[in-house]
C-alpha cells in the first residue's frame, strides 16, 4: 500500500469544498490514515516549494497558501500517489479537465484547489513535515 500527501488549500477551503473534496477520495477507496486543520508555517512552506523558491510567483504562493488553514491529509491505497495525481488533474485549473477535483473546484494555475504528492520522495518528505508517527493510524489489512 502507499501513502500520499493531499493539502486542501485556501481556495477550496475557503468556499467550503473540504468534504465535496475528501468525498472523491473515499469514492476511490482511499483510506484516510492523518489529517490536520492547520495553518501552514511559514519555513516549512520554503521545504515544500524549495522547486519553485526562484520564480517570481513563490512569494505569492506562499502568501496565499497560509491565507487560511489548509486540510492536511494522508491518503493510502493501492498506486495512491499516481492515482490521486490523476484524481487532481494538471497543474493549472484552468486546463484541468471537468471530473478532475481542479477541473471542478480550482480556479487558475495558483489557486487550484488541491496539492498531492508528486513521486515517493515527495510523499515521504511532505509526511514527515506534516505528521509525527503517533498521528498516522496504522490499519491492518
Ligand atoms: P503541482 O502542484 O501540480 O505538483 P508544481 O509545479 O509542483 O505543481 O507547483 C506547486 C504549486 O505552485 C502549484 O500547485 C500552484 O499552486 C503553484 N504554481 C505552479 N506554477 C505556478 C505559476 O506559474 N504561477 C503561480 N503559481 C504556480
Ligand atoms: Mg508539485
Amino acid at each position: 500500500m502507499e501513502r500520499t500527501v493531499v493539502l486542501i488549500k485556501p481556495d477550496a477551503v475557503s468556499k467550503g469544498f473540504i468534504g465535496k473534496i475528501i468525498a472523491r477520495f473515499e469514492k476511490e477507496d482511499f483510506l484516510l490514515i492523518a489529517a490536520k486543520f492547520m495553518r501552514l508555517p511559514d519555513d516549512l512552506l520554503d521545504d515544500w516549494y524549495e522547486h519553485h523558491k526562484e520564480k517570481p510567483f513563490f512569494a505569492e504562493l506562499k502568501s496565499f497558501m497560509i491565507s487560511t488553514p489548509i486540510m492536511a491529509m494522508l491518503w493510502e491505497g493501492k498506486d495512491a500517489i499516481k492515482r490521486v495525481r490523476k484524481l487532481c488533474g494538471p497543474t493549472d485549473a484552468t486546463k484541468a479537465p471537468k471530473g478532475t477535483i481542479r477541473g471542478d473546484y480550482g480556479e487558475d494555475v495558483q489557486r487550484n484547489a488541491i496539492h498531492a504528492s508528486e513521486d515517493d520522495h515527495a510523499a515521504s518528505k511532505e509526511m514527515d513535515l506534516i505528521f509525527l508517527p503517533h498521528e498516522i493510524q496504522e490499519w491492518k489489512r
